[in-house]
């Protein structure tokens, strides 16, 4: 595989489309090949799991469990059929989330016990991570608030303030420990955020050269 796989990740609101913008522009400017990702979703049966898992329902609870489970169904068929497949055409693969959202919004938010997480984890991705990953931090008030003003809420942001800032926590916690995680300051201003994302992007690939 020669191709580089980058994820987006972050609370709602915290303006991963736009952080998308700043690296697809990135992309464009170096001349490099790429395609998008997003998660839970990017395939037909995986975008279905997407709708699934998003829908405010009254006729039953969805399980924590259950929710895991959906989210890492989703995801191994993303992998197995866009984004290895992408990369090992050399392409780059930009990703709307990937698997430190399961950690921190299972994990953290839903305190799910890394005894469940990790086996699922390890038998889905074996071993596959992506190179890099921005993480944008931002306050789930602020967050929240902006995701709010754009409309109508999911099933998942109609969550406590605790379950955001639980899953806040343990975003951080994750980024603090591996290096391939470039954790930025969100509740700059659009452009603050888009300088902080171009240099993450050169740093990393001035180590590649
Ligand atoms: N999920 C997902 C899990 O629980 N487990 C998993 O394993 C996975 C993969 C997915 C949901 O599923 C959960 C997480 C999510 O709840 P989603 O649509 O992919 O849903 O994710 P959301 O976070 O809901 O996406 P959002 O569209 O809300 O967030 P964004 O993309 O971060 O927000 P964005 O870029 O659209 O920005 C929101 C607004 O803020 C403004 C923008 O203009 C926009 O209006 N904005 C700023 N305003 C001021 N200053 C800035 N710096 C700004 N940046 C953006």
């Amino acid at each position: 595989m020669s191709g580089k796989f980058i994820v987006i990740e972050g609370l709602e609101g915290a303006g991963k489309s736009t952080a998308i913008s700043a690296v697809t522009q990135w992309l464009n400017d170096k001349g490099i090949a790429f395609s998008q990702t997003r998660e839970p979703g990017g395939t037909a049966l995986a975008e279905e799991l997407r709708t699934l898992v998003k829908q405010v329902r009254d006729d039953e609870k969805v399980t924590a469990e259950a929710e895991l489970l959906i989210m890492y169904a989703a995801r191994v068929q993303l992998i197995d059929n866009v984004i290895k497949p992408e990369l090992n055409k050399g392409n780059w693969v930009i990703g709307d989330r990937h698997d430190l959202s399961s950690r921190a919004y299972q994990g953290g938010g839903r305190g799910i016990s890394d005894e469940l997480i990790e086996p699922v984890r390890n038998a889905v991705l074996k071993g596959f991570k992506p190179e890099l990953t921005l993480y944008l931090d931002i306050d789930p008030k602020i967050g929240l608030a902006r995701a709010r003003a754009r409309g109508e809420l999911d099933r998942i942001e109609l969550e406590e303030l605790t379950f955001f800032e639980n899953t806040r926590a343990k975003y951080q916690q994750i980024a603090s420990q591996d290096e391939s995680i470039v954790s930025i300051n969100a509740m700059q201003t659009i452009d603050e955020v888009a300088r902080d994302i171009r240099k993450a992007l050169d740093d990393f690939y001035q180590c590649m050269s």
